[in-house]
């Protein structure tokens, strides 16, 4: 951190250097609308910063962004973090009630949202006449591309930040109580594109990249948007749903050199046959996975294939991207890797002692790019950041040649296609249908050996426990929570394992799920 200047502003470090690299003409961005130079995203970004003062916005205040991928989300991003307010991009799969709980929540002063997700906020724009609302097409709201249009940059510069200011938050969900938004730093952008992008994954001005991630995943951000600006490379976006169709279309069509995924993706690919063949996609040399542990058979069928290597790596939205991970060239699949330069890792018992090689502990972390904490949440943020130290949660056990090896998590969360579920809360929803007694969910592996939500359900004395039953039940926790958290199979039981003190024993049912 030191080796960056005091004053410091992550959007101008992240696209100025191009400029002055001569690289303006060069394409910065490629969405469903076209291409955008480097020279006309930097316009985009500075009449952006501009728009904050025009709709009242001031430096620290936050603003949410409910985007999908296109070239309005590091619009409205670095214009953001240019001009010192704090953009807190949301998952664009959540639900209008937990839209709700983050704006309150956050205190944000306007909000962005593309015209396809608009729907989600109609009504909680009625509830805070107060706040601005902003829309990609307009409608009732003010237009993002008029007030870009009318923006008068001015050559305003940008906002004289600290690198060690709070640039943006993304929020992160845990196995219980609402989402905690994470507090990162200007500095931090730069850092996770030196020690990963760059550093590990060595991307370079002559990569276009292309993230299966949407980019208000911290994973996502760093593939999509952090790295290629940082890199001078080109980054294609995609707005619409990650189909294995229409990822390979665009690797083909844009001959796209570096692919962030997901192993549920990576699975998908290759089961389906959608994957493009050498011959189609000879510029793919490299790819990232992350999210859940990648299963060595999807490595080894994209190195059999594309010659390069899916470098696995874990990272969290505390960190702000991969902190322990493979490396290319010498990647040993079925593991996680080796701590990435820069950060350090320990793996403790539960007195917090260090583990020998081999055994299992609470991984954790520690490293320039970490969270400064979580907003309004002392408790949360005391119990997660010691120090300089961060705890993951995940377990861990290190081999005496310092390889990283999985072993699952040390609460209850899954992470399904590379995303938390809290299985509290899909209990929650299960037993709020008025046919369940009790319900408890736990992760259980797929085909390919990845996990997916389990749930174990007791009905109400005079239900029927049937496939009719079971489909409604899948339909109501899809029309609850964001849609990827139902459960992919439930199970009747006539009741469910617990404790003399009445609680469920999910220990029990994951050893038979
Ligand atoms: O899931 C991960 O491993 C991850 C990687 C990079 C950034 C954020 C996350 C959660």
């Amino acid at each position: 951190i030191e080796d960056l200047p005091e004053r410091f502003n992550a959007a101008s470090d992240l696209l100025d250097p191009n400029l002055a690299a001569g690289r303006g003409a060069k394409t910065a961005v490629i969405d469903g609308a076209g291409e955008t130079s480097y020279d006309a995203l930097a316009d985009r970004v500075a009449r952006m910063a501009g728009v904050f003062a025009s709709l009242g916005v001031r430096r620290e205040q936050r603003v949410l962004l409910c985007l999908v991928d296109t070239v309005d989300f590091p619009t409205v991003f670095l214009g953001a973090i240019r001009a010192g307010v704090v953009p807190v991009p949301l998952n664009t799969l959540m639900t209008p009630d937990d839209y709700r709980w983050m704006l309150a929540n956050s205190d944000a002063a306007a909000v962005f949202v593309s015209s396809e997700l608009a729907h989600h906020w109609a009504e909680i724009a009625a509830d805070f006449p107060h706040v601005r609302f902003v829309s990609s097409g307009g409608g009732p709201w003010l237009s993002l591309a008029a007030l870009i249009d009318e923006s008068d940059t001015a050559e305003i510069p940008p906002a004289p930040t600290h690198r060690d200011d709070v640039a943006f938050w993304l929020y992160t969900s845990g196995s219980t109580g609402r989402p905690k938004g994470a507090m990162h730093t200007h500095a931090s952008m730069r850092l996770t594109a030196n020690l990963f992008g760059i550093g590990v994954m060595g991307i370079g001005e002559g990569d276009v990249v292309l993230s299966v991630a949407k980019q208000f995943f911290a994973y996502g951000l760093g593939n999509a948007l952090t790295f290629p600006f940082a890199a001078g490379a080109t980054v294609v976006l995609h707005e619409g749903r990650a189909t294995g169709e229409a990822i390979t279309t665009l690797i083909c069509r844009h001959k796209v050199t570096v692919l962030g995924g997901v192993p549920t993706f990576f699975a998908g690919w290759f089961a389906t046959g959608t994957a493009p063949t050498k011959g189609a996609a000879p510029a793919l040399r490299i790819a990232t996975s992350a999210g859940e542990c990648l299963p060595a058979h999807l490595g080894e069928a994209f190195r059999a294939r594309y010659g390069g290597d899916i470098i696995d790596g874990l990272g969290s939205t505390e960190m702000l991207h991969i902190f322990l991970s493979q490396r290319p060239g010498a990647v040993k699949y079925g593991c996680t890797g080796k701590p990435v330069p820069g950060y350090e890792t320990r793996i403790v018992d539960d007195a917090g002692h260090p583990v020998g090689p081999g055994e299992l502990g609470e991984l954790q972390v520690r490293g320039p790019t970490a969270a400064i904490g979580y907003w309004r949440n002392q408790p949360k943020s005391r119990a997660t950041f010691q120090g300089e130290w961060m705890r993951t949660g995940d377990k861990y056990s290190c081999d005496a040649d310092g390889w990283y090896t999985y072993g699952g998590r040390g609460d209850d969360m899954l992470k399904v296609g590379g995303i938390y579920v809290s299985p509290i809360e899909v209990e929650e929803a299960l037993v709020c249908h008025a046919a369940v007694l009790e319900a408890a969910v736990v992760g259980a592996p797929d085909a390919d050996g990845l996990i997916k939500p389990r749930a174990y359900v007791v009905v109400r004395p005079g239900e029927t426990a049937d496939e009719t039953l079971e489909a409604a039940l899948k339909a109501h926790v899809k029309a609850l929570l964001a849609p990827y958290k139902y459960p992919r199979w439930i199970e009747f039981r006539e009741e469910l394992p617990k404790t003399a003190t009445g609680k469920i024993q999910r220990f029990r049912l994951r050893q038979t799920a």
